[in-house]
């Protein structure tokens, strides 16, 4: 009896944790604004983290990435629609900027294996 408690209560735990990662990964992470500059920093290890950011329309957006890996396949980030391709030297901070519309911007590296998203409402 104690141990079907036990699980239920892991069970529990882990659903909760499961709907917080959920949510967060759906909102996407809001930007620190410095100057009117939407600011945001995104650590490319593995995977974009934040790899869904939100911003306001109209107004500038500065994504500043950080690489922290050697892997060849991340060493640039492409944005498709904005036609921008960026490389991002290992520790070193590369800035992306400019001013969306309403709508949704895709980025990857090259080869899209790295995916991650601004959402600009
Ligand atoms: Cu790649």
């Amino acid at each position: 009896m104690q141990i079907i408690g036990s699980v239920l209560i892991l069970l529990i735990i882990g659903l909760f944790l499961a709907w917080l990662y959920w949510t967060k990964k759906q909102t996407g992470a809001s930007a620190k604004e410095t100057g009117g500059t939407q600011e945001f920093e995104i650590k490319v290890k593995g995977v974009y983290s934040p790899s869904v950011i939100k911003a306001k329309a109209g107004r500038p957006v500065r994504i500043n990435f950080l690489r922290q890996e050697d892997t060849e396949c991340s060493r640039f980030v492409v944005f498709d629609a904005l036609n921008i391709r960026k490389e991002l030297p290992r520790d070193q901070i590369v800035p992306v900027e400019f001013t969306p519309k309403a709508g949704e911007y895709k980025f990857t590296c090259d080869m899209g294996m790295y995916q991650g998203k601004l959402v600009v409402q």
